[in-house]
């Protein structure tokens, strides 16, 4: 026992809490935390190492003959009792991880198309379709007819499409018809056009069985299949209904950072996915009775913030307030002053429950889908939706009226603008008169711009939290790459202060020149995670704008989850690899290195005509990766001269105005 508490006062002395974060606001609410007593997950993390057979993948627990560890050292040295070879194992667990994942963003796509039917069917009136441009748009691009139609048919017909994402057995998923023909062409000579996505990850889970697919490539097959079904499929219809239901983004100016914390009001915070839980919140927390009830408890009245991928979603479409990303989820509550957490599914930290407990405040499940242990459930039903969100909010100010814990709100607020969806970067560029990507293209095509990277996902507490988001990000707007960004990331970026049109002084002098040119930030913030769909609509509009080649795989692109944790990064990552975009991630990469089933991700598939993945735990090594690729791209198009020429004359002109 003794011996124990040596243990714990050593590891106490060796945590600085700048080596886990860069997020000021999260450091000092951990010194709070270790103050108060309280662990989160960043004491864990330094606590519990992680398994390297399981970091390796070279594990296999599907059958009772096993569990059989292989040795990464001499990967083909064994097999597991079954015979199963590492390639087999790799492939297997790498293939279940991109059904769990697929899972959660086409659940959630599912969520929102059942509220739209509900909506369409005029079972639900508490939300209505906001946005009737975008559902005739939508409509248009698979094919649904929309001219002199009523909006209510238009829509009972995009559903009865949209359906077909999910359930559909035989055929191809709606959302190929968006895909640039060249890609789609490739997908269908391989065999990998979704079909719905509960097929897909039905054969995932029934190949991944003992005994059946046991060909590391045939896996590999399906992974991609499953995760176009998440990408072009269940994340599409999420972000799609969502802007449909709720709007579509477009620039906004924003706060980030716990300083969005008032202390004199009551807080709400909202974290999780679904963005039908935060849009019922925000009512609830403008519904003016509400409002007396907090001054009447002593408040100046009620602020609502987000966290993770909901309070992404609102900070792009109304501009609500944004507390941190997934690793400040726990360090938001250590400040005492949120009077409730209100959360829904995914990214949810069971240990929320416990410090949640520790500042006396109510943590709210609301989703049938997900209950936590010592949380209060609260169901929330979309047709009566308000009777939950309210409820949470009559909590909030009780809370409020008790609060006990001693309250400390780090004092930081960021400022950016965030909201750029694929059709708001397109009018932005071309003007509402010529909305199109051909300035984009053409920025391109001349060199100004580079090329345009992806940088999303997670934070992780195994590597120092935002961190490598903010260095990738720097160093490859430096080198003129455009960054594009959703999820947790963009909220990293944010605080780093690289979202607003200011931070164009950090870009290279071609990508600077646009984005002054515009008045448009070097970094876009576009929304939560299942919206990398925006970026893949993106890649099809640039390929069908003519000059950069013919699929998304000739592009000057590039993608990255430097931070990534979830599952559902492991889904997102074959989508773009398979729709031909090199994708790199950070932190740690579920394979060992240098076996067939590494060759095959790392290089094979890309000679197949898709994309490839890559890795590095370093942010200027991953820069570099992606930066190679791009100019790798340009040359095959046949477009680094002009680069050249661009940058020479900058150069030229820049002797100018100092002489
Ligand atoms: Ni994406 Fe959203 Fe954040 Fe990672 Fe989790 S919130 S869906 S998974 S941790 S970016
Ligand atoms: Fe072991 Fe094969 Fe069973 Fe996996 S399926 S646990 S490798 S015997």
């Amino acid at each position: 026992m003794a011996e124990e508490k040596k243990i714990i006062a050593k590891k106490d002395k060796e945590i600085n809490f700048r080596d886990l974060t860069t997020c000021d606001a999260t450091i000092q609410m951990l010194e709070k935390a270790k103050r108060d007593g309280v662990e989160t997950a960043f004491d864990r993390a330094v606590s519990m190492k992680a398994c390297p057979i399981g970091a390796n993948s070279a594990c296999c627990k599907h059958c009772s003959m096993g569990p059989c560890r292989l040795n990464a050292k001499d990967p083909y040295g064994k097999v597991g009792v079954c015979g199963a070879t590492i390639d087999t194992i790799m492939a297997r667990n790498f293939a279940r991880m991109v059904a769990s994942g697929c899972a959660a963003h086409t659940d959630h796509g599912m969520s929102m198309l059942d509220l739209f039917r509900e909506v369409v069917n005029g079972n639900i009136q508490d939300y209505k379709i906001k946005d009737t441009v975008k559902l005739e748009e939508v409509a248009r691009s698979i094919g649904i007819e929309t001219e002199g139609r009523e909006m209510m048919d238009i829509a009972k017909d995009l559903y009865k499409e949209l359906e077909r994402t999910y359930t559909q057995v035989e055929g191809e998923i709606p959302f190929a018809d968006r895909v640039p023909a060249k890609t789609l062409e490739t997908w269908r000579k391989l065999g990998i056009v979704p079909r719905g996505s509960m097929r897909e990850i039905m054969e995932i889970m029934h190949r991944t069985h003992m005994g059946v697919d046991q060909h590391y490539e045939n896996i590999t097959k399906q992974c991609s299949r499953t995760a176009l079904a998440d990408g072009w499929g269940g994340s599409m219809v999420a972000t799609e209904i969502s802007d449909i239901l709720f709007g579509t983004p477009s620039p906004i100016s924003i706060e980030v950072n716990m300083g969005v914390l008032k202390e004199d009001y009551v807080n709400v915070i909202v974290h999780g996915h679904e963005p039908n839980l935060f849009e019922s919140m925000i009512e609830s927390c403008n519904e003016q009775s509400l409002i007396e009830e907090a001054k009447k408890a002593g408040a100046k009245g009620i602020n609502l913030a987000g966290m993770c991928c909901s309070g992404a979603e609102v900070l792009v479409r109304h501009g609500i307030p944004h507390a941190g990303n997934f690793m400040s989820t726990e360090a938001v509550l250590v400040t005492g002053a949120v009077d409730v957490m209100c959360v829904d599914v995914q990214c949810i930290k069971q240990g929320l429950a416990k410090v949640a407990e520790c500042y006396g405040t109510p943590l709210i499940t609301t989703n049938p889908r997900c209950h936590i242990e010592g949380a209060t459930h609260i169901e929330f039903h979309e047709h009566n939706p308000k009777d939950c969100t309210d409820e949470v909010v009559i909590k909030a100010i009780s809370r409020f009226k008790n609060r006990k814990a001693k309250v400390e709100i780090p004092q930081i607020r960021n400022i950016g603008v965030h909201g750029f969806s694929h059709e708001y970067i397109k009018y932005m560029l071309g003007g509402t008169f010529r909305a199109s990507y051909r300035p984009l293209n053409d920025n391109i095509i001349n060199g100004r711009i580079r090329g345009v990277a992806g940088v999303v996902g997670c934070t992780n507490p195994r590597v120092k939290q935002d961190w490598v988001h903010v260095e990738l990000v720097k160093e490859l707007i430096k080198n003129d790459v455009l960054v594009v960004q959703t999820g947790c990331s963009q909220v990293a970026l944010a605080k780093a202060g690289l979202t607003t049109p200011e931070a164009a002084v950090m870009a290279g002098p071609g990508l600077r020149e646009v984005c002054e040119t515009v008045g448009m930030p070097p970094v876009l913030g576009i929304g939560s995670c299942v919206d990398n769909s925006r970026i893949l609509i993106a890649c099809a509009e640039m390929v069908n704008e003519g000059g950069l080649g013919d699929s998304i795989a000739d592009l000057p692109v590039a993608g990255a989850a430097p931070e990534w944790m979830s599952e559902k990064a492991i889904s997102i990552g074959p989508d773009f690899v398979a729709s031909g975009v090199y994708t790199v991630f950070g932190v740690t990469f579920p394979i060992v290195e240098e076996t067939k089933f590494y060759k095959l991700l790392f290089d094979g598939l890309e000679k197949q005509g898709l994309g490839k993945w890559g890795f590095s735990p370093d942010p200027y090594e991953l820069a570099r990766m992606m930066i190679d690729h791009i100019d790798k791209k340009r040359k095959a198009l046949g477009i680094d001269k002009a680069r050249e020429r661009v940058l020479m004359d900058m150069a030229d002109r820049q002797k100018l105005e100092v002489a």
